[in-house]
């Protein structure tokens, strides 16, 4: 099958207006602050209007956006998800901001006050996303205008993230062998993935055990780019039986019926490690027991979940007993934790898992699941778009391993993808963004993206509208001061 060219596509101008304004760097940049100003919440940022509340790793990738330009932002962001942590330590892929908006499940019925963990004048939902948090802190110090107050809030942040971490260690690992495991497409961050189809078939709940529910995202989103209410019905009964267990996560682990280690959950959480290990060494604490944690997840990755038929990393799935027979470039997350040796590392480079297509003249991007793949589908959620977090991951991956080349074609990509707005995805085939629009989290990454060009490149970022004010504050393109 020839790769799917978005390029010429874009340069004939098939694709609507939106494309055609190819603005500077410095125009996209005020572009992504005001999709960010726009989904602001007066405490954090939600995602978009489908999503009405705050995300974990949506917030993450937000807060890293906001580093280079909104410092005091960008702390408010992680503070105000962080607000929600459990007592356990487990910080909520959702952080709800009642009252705002239509969102399936909310907190009646995620019903976590079931649970004596949970944070008491907060509503959170009782599951987790990817541990992108340490990071996110550790790149906003690194960027920040004002590092006395950076240090300060790293000091205020630092045993939040070590209690989160040691939630992941202690209560989602067994038998002591380092990859911590998920038990909701939801705690993925790439739901209804093709990557948990046998692990979701094999559910089969009876109509008794799935709570009444309704959804929402079918009404506020076209229903052919959602998953479909048969994924929806498992979802659902999942979160009914954790709920049944008062979340509970030892009762969990002994009766979820869905469970799998991650490759990209579990990668994100060695650089986080290893960014909490820095964290640690900038407040003068003891970086080793971080260091330790990367280092024995990093192993079993490698033992583990390495395919050296498709020069990939494959998740397993704990209750099958079997290694995902899914391919998808999430199994490329290992590079970006520095995770493989250079040779397995070239493997994967040269292949990358199938999921390249060209994007512009000079712009690359991988798919969310390859396009020969007979499950492709280029609109319909996880399953075919292009989606913005995997394409950072594998970025700063590439120039890891010494392809800066690849590295920046691919930041080229993203660029101009986002040229045509921010979207939640976006097809391989057209270039077209679908999902939500006026995305914060893909703004967010964009922002991180312009400042990686920054800094390799020292391309031209400042703007006549954004100026980087001396104390650390921004102003953005409203001409707002914060
Ligand atoms: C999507 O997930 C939510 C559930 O968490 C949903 O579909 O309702 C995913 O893309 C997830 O990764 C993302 O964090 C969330 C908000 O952008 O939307």
């Amino acid at each position: 099958m020839a790769k799917p060219r978005v390029g010429s596509l874009m340069s004939e101008g098939v694709l609507d207006g939106r494309t055609e304004l190819r603005p500077g760097v410095g125009e996209l940049a005020g572009r992504a602050l005001e999709v960010l100003e726009a989904n602001w919440l007066g405490h954090g940022t939600r995602p978009s209007r489908l999503y009405p509340h705050q995300w974990s790793w949506d917030s993450a990738c937000i807060a890293m956006g906001y580093a280079r330009w909104n410092q005091a932002r960008a702390e408010t962001e992680l503070r105000s998800l962080f607000a929600g942590q459990w007592s356990n330590g487990l910080v909520p892929h959702i952080v709800f901001a009642e009252g705002n908006g239509r969102y399936f499940p909310g907190p009646d019925f995620w019903q976590t006050e079931r649970s004596p963990e949970a944070p008491a004048n907060v509503k959170t939902s009782g599951i987790a996303q990817p541990p992108l948090h340490a990071t996110a802190a550790l790149r906003l110090y690194r960027l920040s205008a004002d590092r006395k107050r950076a240090t300060a809030f790293l000091a205020e942040l630092a045993p939040k993230l070590h209690a989160w971490h040691s939630y992941l260690y202690r209560e989602r690992t067994r038998s002591g062998e380092g990859l911590v495991e998920i038990w909701h497409p939801w705690e993925s961050g790439m739901d209804n993935s093709p990557l948990w189809d046998e692990a979701l078939a094999r559910l089969a709940p009876t109509e008794a055990q799935i709570p009444p529910y309704q959804r929402v995202d079918i009404e506020l989103a076209d229903p052919t780019e959602r998953p479909t209410d048969a994924e929806y019905d498992r979802y659902v009964y999942l979160v009914g039986l954790f709920r049944e267990l008062d979340y509970r996560a030892d009762r969990i682990q002994d009766e979820t019926p869905f469970a799998v280690q991650s490759v990209l959950f579990n990668s994100l959480l060695v650089q986080a490690n290893l960014d909490l290990a820095e964290i640690a060494r900038v407040l003068g604490d003891d970086p080793e027991p971080f260091e330790a944690w990367a280092e024995q997840t990093a192993a079993a990755l490698d033992a583990r979940l390495w395919s050296e038929v498709d020069a990939l990393y494959v998740d397993y799935d704990l209750e099958g007993e079997a290694h995902v027979e899914a391919r998808s470039a999430a199994g490329l997350a290992p590079l970006y934790a520095g995770v493989p040796t250079p040779e397995r590392a070239g493997q994967m480079i040269e292949r990358l898992a199938g999921s390249r297509v060209e994007v512009g003249a000079a712009g690359w991007a991988v798919t969310s699941l390859p396009p020969d793949d007979p499950g492709f589908q280029p609109t319909r959620y996880w399953r075919g778009p292009v989606w913005p977090i995997l394409n950072w991951v594998l970025q700063r991956g590439l120039d890891r391993y010494g392809y800066p080349l690849l590295a920046a074609e691919l930041r080229q990509g993203l660029i101009e993808l986002s040229r045509g707005g921010f979207w939640e995805h976006y097809s391989p085939v057209t270039g077209a963004g679908h999902g939500g629009e006026s995305f914060a989290w893909t703004a967010g990454l964009m922002l991180d993206i312009l400042s990686i060009e920054h800094e390799t490149k020292g391309a031209r970022m400042e703007d006549a509208e954004i100026a980087l004010g001396a104390d650390g504050t921004s102003m953005s393109s409203h001409g707002r001061r914060e």
